[in-house]
C-alpha cells in the first residue's frame, strides 16, 4: 500500500503557490506596462496640445460633447478601434490564461487515481485532528511526504472553522456535516532547502470562538523515505498505545482499520 503513494517526481506538477505567484507576477508585470503606456501617451498628448496661447489651426477638428469621435474615418476612428482591440485582446487572454491555470488549481495535478494520499482533517474548537488512510490519528500537526500530491478532506465536529495555510496558499471551509476537499504538493527541493524537513504554518480563517487566534496547526512535509519510515511506525504505535489517549476530550477513537 506504502508503495502506491509513491509519485515520480519531475512529472511538471506545480504546486498552487507556485501557480498563484505567476499569476500575480503576470497581472502585475502587464498591469504596470499598461499603466506605463497610458499614462505616458496621456502625459505626452497633455503636452503636445496645450495652449499655447496662438489661435486654433482651421483644420482643428475639436471633440464634441456628448459626440463619438468619428473622425470622418481618419486617423482618430483607426486609433479609436486599435485602443479597443488592443484592450480587448489583452483582457480576453488574460481571463483565458487565469482561467486555465485556476482549474489547474481547483482539481489538482492527475494522478491517474494512484499515487495521492487522502487525509481528513477534523476542526474542533481549538484544534485540528488529521485521520489518516492507516486509520492513524495525528493532532496539530500533520506530517506528510514530498513530492505527492496530498488530497484533504476538511470537516468539523462542532462550529465552522476553515482550514488553510498562506505559505501554502490553499484554504478550506471546515463545516459540521460537510466536506469540503483540496490539495496541496511540496517539493522535495523545498524540503531540501528547508533543511530537510519544511514547516508551514497551519492557521483557522473563520472565526470560531474564543481560541480562534490560536488555532494554530503546522503541516511538516519530510522527504519520501523517511515519511514512510514514519507512516509505518505510525501503525504499530497506534496498536501498542490503544490506551494511551492524550486527548483530554477523550475523542482519540483510532477508528477505520
Ligand atoms: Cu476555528
Amino acid at each position: 500500500m506504502i508503495d502506491s503513494l509513491i509519485l515520480q517526481q519531475g512529472s511538471g506538477w506545480r504546486a498552487q503557490a507556485e501557480v498563484f505567484d505567476e499569476i500575480f507576477f503576470v497581472f502585475l508585470a502587464l498591469g504596470t506596462l499598461v499603466g506605463v503606456v497610458v499614462v505616458a501617451y496621456t502625459l505626452w498628448n497633455a503636452y503636445k496640445y496645450r495652449d499655447d496661447g496662438g489661435e486654433p489651426k482651421d483644420d482643428f477638428d475639436a471633440p464634441v460633447v456628448g459626440e463619438l469621435p468619428t473622425g470622418q474615418g481618419g486617423p482618430k476612428a483607426k486609433k479609436l478601434f486599435l485602443s479597443f482591440g488592443l484592450s480587448a485582446i489583452v483582457v480576453i487572454s488574460l481571463v483565458v490564461y487565469a482561467y486555465g491555470l485556476l482549474l489547474y488549481v481547483e482539481e489538482g495535478p492527475d494522478t491517474d487515481g494512484e499515487g495521492d494520499i487522502e487525509i481528513v482533517v477534523e476542526g474542533y474548537q481549538f484544534g485540528w485532528d488529521y485521520l489518516y488512510p492507516n486509520g492513524h490519528t495525528e493532532t496539530n500537526e500533520l506530517v506528510v511526504p514530498a513530492d505527492a500530491r496530498i488530497d484533504l478532506a476538511v470537516t468539523s465536529r462542532d462550529v465552522w472553522h476553515n482550514f488553510g495555510s498562506s505559505e501554502l496558499r490553499f484554504k478550506a471551509d471546515s463545516i459540521p456535516g460537510e466536506t469540503s476537499h483540496t490539495w496541496f504538493s511540496v517539493t522535495s527541493e523545498e524540503v531540501e532547502a528547508q533543511g530537510g524537513e519544511a514547516t508551514f504554518l497551519v492557521e483557522c480563517f473563520e472565526l470560531c470562538g474564543s481560541g480562534h487566534s490560536a488555532m494554530d496547526g503546522q503541516i511538516t512535509v519530510l522527504p519520501q523515505d523517511e515519511w514512510e519510515e514514519w507512516y509505518e511506525g505510525t501503525q504499530t504505535d497506534d496498536e501498542d498505545d490503544d490506551n494511551d489517549t492524550d486527548n483530554d476530550d477523550g475523542n482519540g477513537d483510532e477508528g477505520g482499520d
